[in-house]
């Protein structure tokens, strides 16, 4: 069970004072007796809501979209034990979250996809999946330098014809603005990290960066899923555990230089996220939170509230209206000591926190968050190891998908009924509503989530003018800030509600 008393001392955010001493303890006696439906229709449409808790095939450590808006995952076999080598699954939440929402699918190329990179691929649209584990002599968490791809259209997953030049368990990848995508650090056994990146273009192959390799941006000091993004200023830009930070010119056999920002002291299981172009929330170690500008010709970085605590292993989405929901984690790495079940949701207009609702499970180790094209996040897995094996998901409604009163009853949402599949940068493409009214468009990369880290992730306001049910949206000037790839394009109503994301492929 929580502590109910996590919730005693909050205050109501919206109307601070309101509430007299005398109402406050006659709500206390009301909640005590136990009306908790009471109390979720208090609150709901300020913390939004978790789902009950349901099953999942297997512990979902990776979670990837796919460009039908379909989500696989893998991770770990059906009774939650250490290995991606045997299945891996997908799950289709127009199907609702019983056992038939799910495609339960056998891995047949031979690797254990366990703590591997995945990424959907700019151009096909295939998942490309880095590395892996290896058991050697009986021993687990040795690696491999396997690629494998998942064509989402056929449900197949094959190996790829040629394999890394490096051995990656660990690895981070993402999507450059030349529409490479990029792997860096993992390590390459238990004692050797591999600090050469590489990038990989579709119909081309691999590339390793022999002029770019370094310990300390993600070798020795930085292999474990290096936090790293695609930069306004063309480079892409490294943020690592031990405070240093990094440029990243991919070009060629590549470039890397230090940057003169030095950050506090992170940890491998703390998140960050790229919430807006060039700006990134990045908690630290000792609660401490910061906010990274990449926008101008030097990083700097503004230390913002902390999330409250420490919270190892959570995981940070943004949501489509661009703030970043928290949830997971705990005080002491993967042990169930100050585990906080409360989610928060951080505003970048005030950078200031609020509770969000409470989960059932603990998530830690192994466990990933992800934003659906249906504007909730799809919240699951942890274990193997750690104290719980979390066969198991809980999907998140957020507050901008209620009514905004006390009735705890979901709002009417805005209909996208036509929008381009494709758009270049640039351009202004037309989008047809079911009604009137628009207050925000936004697009949001299409996620791919593992250890507290979502590769790609990142969230635009976009530019557009409506005129009753038409809409004229301006996609992003440019790769650097929105790198090739899938997207999910919200269109809020005037009331804030978001529709339904259509799915637009940029580049
Ligand atoms: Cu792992």
């Amino acid at each position: 069970m929580h502590p109910s008393t996590e919730r005693a001392g909050e205050r109501h955010p919206r109307h601070p004072g309101r509430v007299k001493p005398l109402a406050l303890s006659a709500l206390a006696l009301v909640l005590s007796a136990g009306s908790l439906g009471a109390q979720a229709a208090l609150d709901t449409y300020l913390r939004g809501s978790f789902s009950a808790v349901v099953n999942w095939p297997l512990i979902p450590m990776h979670v990837v979209l796919l460009p039908d808006g379909r989500v696989m995952s893998y991770g770990s076999d059906g009774q939650g034990n250490q290995t991606g080598q045997f299945t891996y699954d997908v799950w289709d939440p127009s199907k609702g979250t019983a056992a038939a929402s799910h495609l339960t699918l056998p891995n047949t190329t031979g690797t254990d996809t366990f703590c591997s990179g995945q990424i959907v691929l700019p151009a096909s649209g295939a998942v490309l999946l880095t590395g892996g584990d290896k058991t050697v002599n009986g021993v687990r968490n040795y690696s491999v330098n396997d690629v494998n791809l998942f064509d989402w259209r056929t449900n197949s997953l094959y190996s790829a014809q040629q394999p890394m030049a490096f051995l990656r368990w660990y690895p981070t990848v993402l999507t450059t603005a030349a529409g490479e995508v990029l792997v860096l650090g993992g390590r390459a056994d238990p004692n050797t990290p591999a600090p050469t990146p590489e990038a990989y273009t579709e119909g081309v192959g691999w590339r390793s960066l022999t002029s770019a390799i370094s310990d300390d941006a993600y070798g020795i000091r930085n292999w474990s899923y290096p936090r790293a993004w695609q930069a306004p200023n063309g480079k892409v830009f490294i943020a690592t555990i031990w405070g240093g930070t990094y440029y990243l010119d991919p070009a060629g056999t590549g470039k890397i230089e230090a940057t003169p920002l030095a950050l506090s002291e992170g940890d491998v299981y703390l998140p960050s996220v790229m919430y807006s172009p060039g700006k990134i929330l990045a908690l630290r170690k000792f609660n401490k939170a910061v906010v990274v500008d990449i926008t101008g010709a030097a990083p700097k970085a503004t230390r913002v509230a902390g999330v409250g605590q420490d919270r190892y292993h959570a995981s940070a989405t943004v949501l489509a209206d661009g703030k970043v929901f928290v949830d997971g984690g705990s005080m002491v790495s993967n042990v169930a000591n100050g585990v906080a079940y409360t989610a928060k949701i951080w505003n970048p207009a005030t950078n200031g926190w609020s509770n969000a609702a409470t989960a059932a499970k603990m998530r830690l180790y192994h466990s990933a968050s992800l934003l659906l094209p249906d504007g909730r996040v799809l919240t699951a897995g942890g274990g193997a190891p750690g104290p719980v094996t979390n066969l198991n998901a809980e999907i998140y409604t957020p507050p901008y998908l209620y009514k905004q009163d006390w009735t705890a009853t979901l709002a009417t949402r805005p209909v996208i009924t036509s929008a381009p599949t494709t758009a270049a940068w640039g351009s202004t493409v037309p989008v047809t509503l079911n009604a009137s009214g628009v207050s925000k468009v936004t697009l949001v990369k299409t996620g791919s989530a593992t250890h507290t880290v979502d590769f790609d992730q990142r969230f635009l306001n976009l530019a557009y003018t409506a005129s009753g049910t038409k809409v004229n949206v301006t996609l992003p000037a440019s790769a650097r800030v929105a790198p090739p790839g899938n997207y999910m394009l919200f269109v809020f109503n005037s009331a804030g509600v978001p529709s339904v994301a259509r799915i637009v492929k940029l580049g």
